[in-house]
C-alpha cells in the first residue's frame, strides 16, 4: 500500500514543515477586509480594555507608545489558505496592557474602528501570544494592513488578529464576533483546521 501520497503526512500543500495543512505560502501581503479601509489618524486614536465592572482602560497613542514594545518574529496563516514565513513586526504585548486589569471572565471580544469584531478565549491573548503591532518589516503598519495598530495573534488564524484594533471587551461567555457569526470557527487553530464549522 502506498502512503507516498503528497498531503498524506498532514503537512501543507508546499511539503513545508513550517506550513499547516491546507495552508500554501505567498511571498507578498495580500489585503483581505471586509468593508473599506477606515481612517484613523494617531491624534484621535484610543485603545481601550472594558471589563466586567465597567472599569474602562484606556490608552490613546502616545501612552501606547510610551509603553515597551517588542520585536516579534512570526508566521502568519489565513483561512483563505495563504501563508506568510518569517515576518517582523513590532507591537506592545497585551500581557503590557493587562498588568492593571482585573478581570475574572475568559473570554475577550476585539473590536475595530469600521465595526469588525472577533472573539477568542482570554488566555489566547496572554503569556506573549499576542500583540498591538504597530509596525511591519520596519515600517509604520499600512493603513490598508490595520494600521496604525492592529492586534496580533499569529497562532491563530489571521482573521483573529483584527485591523484597526480599537478596543477589547471581557466576555463571561464565548460570543461569536464577526466572522464567526458567517461560519468560521469559533478558535481557528490553523495547525487543526479549525476553518469553519
Ligand atoms: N478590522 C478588520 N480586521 C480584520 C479583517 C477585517 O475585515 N476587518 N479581516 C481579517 C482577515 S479575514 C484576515 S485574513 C486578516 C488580513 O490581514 P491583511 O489584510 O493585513 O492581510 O485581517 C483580519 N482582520
Ligand atoms: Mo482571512
Amino acid at each position: 500500500m502506498s502512503i507516498f501520497t503528497r498531503g498524506f503526512s498532514g503537512r501543507g500543500r508546499d511539503d513545508n514543515p513550517a506550513l499547516p495543512p491546507g495552508q500554501y505560502l505567498t511571498e507578498d501581503f495580500p489585503v483581505l477586509s471586509a468593508g473599506p479601509t477606515p481612517n484613523v489618524d494617531t491624534d484621535h486614536w484610543e485603545f481601550t480594555i472594558t471589563t466586567e465592572s465597567g472599569a474602562v482602560h484606556k490608552w490613546n497613542w502616545e501612552q501606547l507608545m510610551a509603553l515597551p514594545s517588542e520585536d516579534i518574529h512570526t508566521d502568519i496563516h489565513c483561512v483563505t489558505r495563504w501563508s506568510k514565513l518569517g515576518t517582523t513586526w513590532r507591537g506592545v504585548s497585551l500581557d503590557t496592557l493587562f498588568a492593571e486589569v482585573e478581570t475574572e471572565y475568559d473570554y475577550v471580544m476585539e473590536h475595530s474602528y469600521g465595526g469588525y469584531t472577533t472573539n477568542l478565549p482570554y488566555e489566547d491573548i496572554r503569556d506573549g501570544k499576542a500583540w498591538i503591532a504597530h509596525t511591519f518589516e520596519g515600517e509604520p503598519l499600512d493603513p490598508e494592513h490595520g494600521g496604525p495598530a492592529r492586534m496580533l495573534v499569529p497562532h491563530l488564524y489571521f482573521w483573529k488578529s483584527a485591523k484597526w484594533i480599537h478596543g477589547l471587551t471581557m466576555m463571561k461567555d464565548d460570543d461569536p464576533g464577526f466572522w464567526e457569526q458567517n461560519g468560521y470557527h469559533a478558535y481557528g487553530d490553523p495547525w487543526q483546521e479549525q476553518r469553519y464549522w
